[in-house]
């Protein structure tokens, strides 16, 4: 890994901390330009009172100079406002040996990380698993993928995504998508690109509110501009499907993740699935700067990716959320103070976030890409890896026609 992320808080705790190290000296980043991400992970109809009570915004720790990263470990810091209603709930230190605070949950919830967590960790209080487990954690990596996002912006690369199903209701987007897509999506409460649907997925969403249910969907994140070449097809761990699935499906309620057609290539020919290629002119060598090296494909069913390595198509991943486990209407359980069946904890949540999850899978899609392109073209400095990136650029484009005598010689 060659740009590496953590996170450190928990959802009322004080506050949230992202910590990113690899980025090249030289970048130029803002608080506002994290911020602008930020704000937007918050938005989305169906979200809970506690997105009225935050005001996310970084505050530096290191890393950053003059408007500049410095080469070193940015750290960033996002105040929880909530902080001040939980204090003595969240209280690093005990009044007492032994305490056991108050809103304590001991009903866990079905789908949450409230069992498990319990019973793995030797806790008595789900408290101590769900502050960690709440997608709250996600306000850091959003941060850091602020960062990454604006690593790429350098190298022409645009992440957008938008919401292709929610509660059942799925979206027909237009072909091709809008450019750039989150100016088209963010106009939308759903974050969907088909207004024909709009009214009845908020009507899903109001209704789920009032049954106390919750509500799940898929996104579809697309990041145009990527250069052929990132990820490898050597070795298992090298592979950017493989890199893209596994941080993608680290997400909180996230259960499946594809990649161009995914699932549905399963089920065709091979003929009817595979992108044939063409050269992008008759007349070689292809336009300077291409980033596909000249060649073009009739389709993109590979989503971008053959052989764990980026074609140069854009690259379109598709991400699917279960719905949120804190139900309103509780579903049932057992009283681990108890033993005896209960209802499941009833605790303030969303009722859909598949639009804020959106925000998040572009921002972690945008630390993996950061992390290929600075395997690829590494160097210390945003010059250098410029120096790079051109470099291999140019000798793409080189490459076709000496490619061309070859195979005619
Ligand atoms: C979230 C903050 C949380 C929840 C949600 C996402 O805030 P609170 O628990 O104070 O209401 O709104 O988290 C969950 C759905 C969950 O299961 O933990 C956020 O900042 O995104």
């Amino acid at each position: 890994m060659h740009l590496t992320f953590s996170t450190a808080g928990e959802s009322h705790g004080k506050a949230l901390v992202a910590l990113v190290e690899g980025l090249p000296a030289g970048l130029p980043v803002s608080a506002e330009w994290v911020d602008r991400e930020l704000v937007r992970r918050m938005q989305g109809y169906g979200r809970g009172a506690r997105m009225k009570i935050e005001r996310d915004h970084v505050d530096w720790l290191s890393g950053v100079r003059a408007g500049e990263t410095l080469g070193t470990p940015v750290a960033m810091l996002i105040p929880n406002r909530d902080w001040a209603n939980w204090e003595d709930v969240m209280a690093h230190e005990a009044a007492e040996p032994g305490e056991l605070r108050r809103r304590r949950v001991t009903r866990p919830r079905p789908g949450h990380a409230d069992l498990v967590g319990v019973l793995k960790y030797d806790r008595v209080d789900a408290r101590d698993i769900l502050e960690r487990a709440s997608a709250r954690e996600t306000t850091a990596r959003v941060a850091a993928g602020a960062l990454a996002r604006r690593l790429l912006d350098e190298f022409g690369v645009e992440i957008g995504s938008h919401v292709v199903s929610l509660g059942g209701v799925l979206a027909a987007p237009p072909t091709p998508l809008p450019v750039p897509l989150n100016d088209a999506a963010d106009r939308s409460e759903v974050r969907v690109l088909d207004p024909s649907v709009e009214a009845e997925i908020i009507r899903r969403i109001d209704a789920a509110k009032k049954a106390g249910d919750t509500l799940g969907g898929e996104v579809e994140v697309v990041a145009r501009g990527v250069v052929v070449g990132l990820g490898s097809h050597v070795s298992w761990d090298r592979k950017l499907d493989g890199r893209l699935a596994g941080m993608l499906m680290s997400i909180p309620a996230v259960k499946a993740v594809e990649i161009g057609l995914g699932v549905e290539a399963a089920r065709r020919p091979g003929s009817e699935v595979h992108d044939p290629i063409d050269a992008a002119s008759s007349t070689p060598p292809p336009e300077p700067g291409d980033r596909r090296a000249g060649f073009r494909r009739r389709s993109n069913n590979a989503g971008g990716l053959e052989g764990g390595i980026t074609t140069g198509e854009p690259l379109v991943i598709r991400v699917a959320m279960k719905p949120i486990s804190t139900l309103m209407s509780p579903l049932p359980t057992v009283d681990l103070a108890t033993g005896k069946p209960a209802n499941a904890q009833s605790e303030r949540s969303d009722v859909t976030a598949v639009p804020a999850m959106g925000v998040i899978a572009e921002a972690l899609t945008a630390l993996v890409l950061a992390d290929a392109m600075l395997e690829k073209f590494g160097g210390d400095s945003l010059g250098e890896m410029r120096r790079n990136f051109d470099g291999y650029v140019a000798a793409l484009g080189a490459r076709w026609g000496s490619l061309r005598g070859q195979v005619e010689g």
